[in-house]
């Protein structure tokens, strides 16, 4: 019996790539629904390209909702320097025929949730918390439900990419992570410590294209698009892949490591709004409240992503 998730996302270019990499391992992931959130782009463009990155899977039944347009406070901010299409990008995935499901994210997820037993569906969420933090407001009950909440979200001893102190995802709608950390929800978070050693270098891509099917061929142009888009950051060709490592770690957890730690969100300072204020020594005497993920083996987990993609269309 797969894994059974529903992936709440802002495609997004590393989104996309998550996507297909669940989509990819059917044996181990049965992907409930795709809820989309306002995040990288605004929602009317996040909700369409993960319809469009289940076709260019092959996989028009995945059912795809459209949640929160907006942070729950602050005003919408989206990355669309980064994650905005190209001309040439247009043509990497194609128009979606699928429908957008008529029912709203949040509910999808309570529903989901409620009728489901305890601990068997989990989450992982790709995009700022919003849509997670509304269903745990409108209904806290889905908290014990939840197996697993696994974020790409936050920074530890790596500090910030869209301020000094604050990741983007839990910058953009600090309140929402603060909702989501103090729910009473098992979270697992993968902060940006681990996503700037997952950096896809040129040999890496190169093997993802040389799989010669069409996902392949798309994976390894999106991770050049997303490569050129700051590539100076780290001094080389190779840029950092986010979102994959929450699919990654649900498929190979011993590709990981990390420590349970008490995390808090700052959502008063305008300096450091958004920061994951991590207690790695213990010194707070705060409850764990997060499984932090800070090691990775990014050879093993590129060899993961080329494997399964190999599987897709
Ligand atoms: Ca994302």
């Amino acid at each position: 019996m797969p894994r059974r998730i529903i992936i709440d996302t802002d495609p997004g270019l590393d989104d996309a790539v998550a996507i297909l990499l669940a989509l990819a391992a059917p044996g181990e992931l049965g992907v409930l629904g795709i809820v989309a959130v306002a995040g990288n782009l605004p929602l009317a463009q996040t909700e369409r390209n993960a319809r469009r990155v289940c076709e260019l899977a092959g996989r028009a039944d995945i059912p795809v909702y459209a949640g929160c347009a907006r942070p729950m406070l602050r005003p919408p901010a989206t990355a669309e320097h980064i994650h905005g299409e190209t001309e040439r990008d247009r043509l990497l995935l194609p128009e979606p025929t699928m429908p957008l499901q008529a029912l709203n994210g949040i509910d999808f997820l309570i529903e989901t949730l409620r009728a489901a037993e305890a601990g068997v569906v989990t989450l992982c969420a790709l995009g700022p918390l919003t849509n997670i933090a509304m269903a745990l407001v409108k209904a806290p009950d889905i908290a014990g439900k939840i197996g697993e909440l696994v974020i790409m979200g936050g920074a530890g001893f790596e500090l910030g990419n869209v301020t000094p102190a604050a990741e983007f995802n839990i910058h953009v709608d600090p309140h929402a992570a603060a909702i989501v950390a103090d729910g009473g929800v098992r979270i697992t978070m993968i902060p940006l410590d681990v996503t700037h050693q997952v950096l896809s270098t040129p040999p890496r891509i190169a093997a993802l294209r040389a799989l010669g099917n069409r996902c392949g061929a798309a994976v390894a142009e999106l991770l050049i698009s997303f490569e050129k888009n700051r590539s100076a950051r780290f001094g080389t060709r190779a840029r950092a892949l986010h979102d994959p490592s929450v699919i990654a770690y649900l498929l190979r957890p011993a590709l990981f490591g990390g420590r349970e730690v008490n995390v808090a969100i700052e959502t008063q300072s305008p300096l450091t709004l958004g920061m994951t204020v991590v207690d790695w020594w213990g010194i707070t005497g705060r409850k764990p409240n997060v499984q932090w993920m800070s090691t990775v083996d990014a050879d093993g987990f590129y060899d993961l992503l080329t494997e399964k993609l190999a599987r897709l269309p």
